[in-house]
């Protein structure tokens, strides 16, 4: 009797705690069996000079564009700042800088990031094994930090500082070829580290893989292999129009700043020069790329790993007189973006609707069956990566220091400066963007409806900066 009931007891026991068990391991691998592996790529600097974005004739990038064929690129993306800190802090976080006050590099992002849920953080937190290394945020110490991430590796360091290579002065604005292995280049430690992460990190948690290229940023000091695929008298310039800034208000020629790097670049016939030295440092990201995707393919992950690709702005070479990002035209502002999602993308494909940065975050939630936090307030990029084609209501948004914005649709971009000057560009006719037509007849509505877009000037919060200021003046 005793051990019948024992025998009963057992059963129940067994069946309840069992089914409880059995219960929590089905759902844990059915979670698990639905989260997809991440490899999330930043890169630094890297305008659209490459094959697939067709920004120069002579850029070389199979790789990348190899890496961008596996899913949707998109061809009119943008930054939602350009420059690296609040480009890098928005896309993190999903907040744009007129609410999060994180407009230049200059603006502290610290405080903001270590009060927001940001990308790395929420995998971290549903389940992920998070990997990261290189640059993903702008700044190492405050919001790369080891407890927002299961491991990070931090930066790679490559030879070469402030050499003048290039004779205009000792500072990182700076070009020439380095007489050493590729292996010595950070970058390339970078992949090799990325590469054994994709190889052996344990396969019974999902990964999210972050690899932070600091390549093409400046110096372009890079193994002199790479200079040679682009001779000095091959180099093509960039196409420009004399007099480009003439129709521009002068809140955008601040920003060009013609007198400086341009004025040196040209007295020191360092033009084509720079050309080749960007071009170099591409064909040696590229080759980096090339590495980690061979990696990936290599991988027993290959086929459940979601790619996103993304640079965290564009960059101007003498186009309107200017050169680094730091402006709110066409070459500062458009990125080298692509998402590769299995099951979900066909490879490629390329996609022209106008999208931003804000979009990245909750399209990783949805691809990656997460929720989306509710400060994200980005559109989903779901639609257009199922079908590239499919209608696509929203437009790009670019702000550089407070009340600068440019808005970016399938045809115009519209920039509007702080002292509500203008301009505008019709990308049909103009691709380069010469002809400022604000001021056109007739084309007052098209600026009115690109301007709904910005917020009211009044709302954009003041820049981090200047609250730290203000703190320490108490
Ligand atoms: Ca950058
Ligand atoms: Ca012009």
């Amino acid at each position: 009797m005793i051990r019948s009931y024992f025998c009963f007891g057992l059963f129940v026991f067994c069946v309840l705690t069992g089914s409880l068990l059995t219960g929590a391991n089905d759902r844990s691998i059915a979670q698990e069996a639905v989260r997809p592996d991440v490899l999330f790529i930043a890169v630094d600097d890297l305008n659209d000079w490459t094959g697939h974005l067709g920004g120069h004739p002579q850029a070389r990038t199979p790789n990348i564009d190899r890496l961008v064929a596996r899913g949707v690129t998109f061809t009119n993306a943008h930054c939602v700042a350009p420059a690296c800190n609040p480009s890098r802090a928005g896309l993190m976080s999903g907040i744009r800088p007129w609410r999060s006050g994180i407009y230049v590099n200059g603006d502290p992002a610290a405080g903001v990031m270590r009060r927001t849920l940001t990308i790395n953080r929420h995998f971290l937190a549903n389940g992920y094994l998070t990997l990261g290394g290189g640059k993903i945020y702008h700044n190492l110490q405050a919001e790369g930090r080891d407890d927002t991430w299961s491991e990070w590796v931090g930066r790679f360091s490559s030879p070469g500082k402030n050499l003048n290579l290039n004779g205009l002065k000792k500072s990182h604005f700076d070009w020439g070829p380095l007489d050493c292995r590729p292996d010595e280049m950070g970058d390339y430690q970078l992949t090799d580290w990325a590469i054994e992460k994709l190889k052996n990190a344990p396969e019974d948690q999902p990964l999210f893989l972050a690899v932070g290229y600091v390549k093409p940023h400046l110096p372009w000091y890079v193994p002199r292999q790479y200079f040679d695929r682009f001779p000095p008298d091959t180099i093509q310039l960039p196409e420009v129009t004399d007099a480009d800034l003439a129709d521009v208000p002068a809140a955008g020629r601040k920003m060009a700043r013609p007198e400086g790097d341009h004025a040196a670049v040209v007295k020191k016939d360092q033009w084509k020069k720079g050309v080749q030295g960007y071009l170099a440092t591409v064909s040696f990201l590229d080759d980096q790329v090339g590495r980690l995707l061979q990696g990936l393919e290599d991988s027993p992950r290959a086929d459940r790993t979601i790619v996103v690709w993304w640079t965290d702005h564009g960059w101007h070479l003498g186009e309107k007189q200017h050169w680094r990002k730091f402006a709110l035209w066409e070459d500062a502002t458009r990125t080298s973006m692509a998402i590769a999602a299995p099951g979900v993308t066909e490879p490629g494909s390329r996609c022209g609707a106008p999208v931003d940065y804000t979009s990245v975050f909750p399209t990783l939630c949805e691809l990656a069956g997460l929720e989306v936090p509710d400060h994200v307030s980005g559109p989903s990029l779901l639609p257009l990566l199922k079908e590239p084609d499919t209608d696509w209501e929203h437009v790009a948004i670019c702000t550089h220091g407070r009340r600068n914005h440019a808005v970016i649709d399938n045809r115009y971009r519209y920039i509007r400066y702080a002292d509500n000057t203008e301009e505008l560009y019709d990308h049909q006719s103009d691709p380069r963007e010469w002809n400022n037509l604000a001021n056109e007849d007739g084309l007052v509505k098209i600026k009115q409806r690109l301007a709904a877009y910005l917020p009211a000037p009044a709302s954009e919060v003041a820049p981090t900066q200047a609250s730290k200021q203000k703190k320490s003046k108490k």
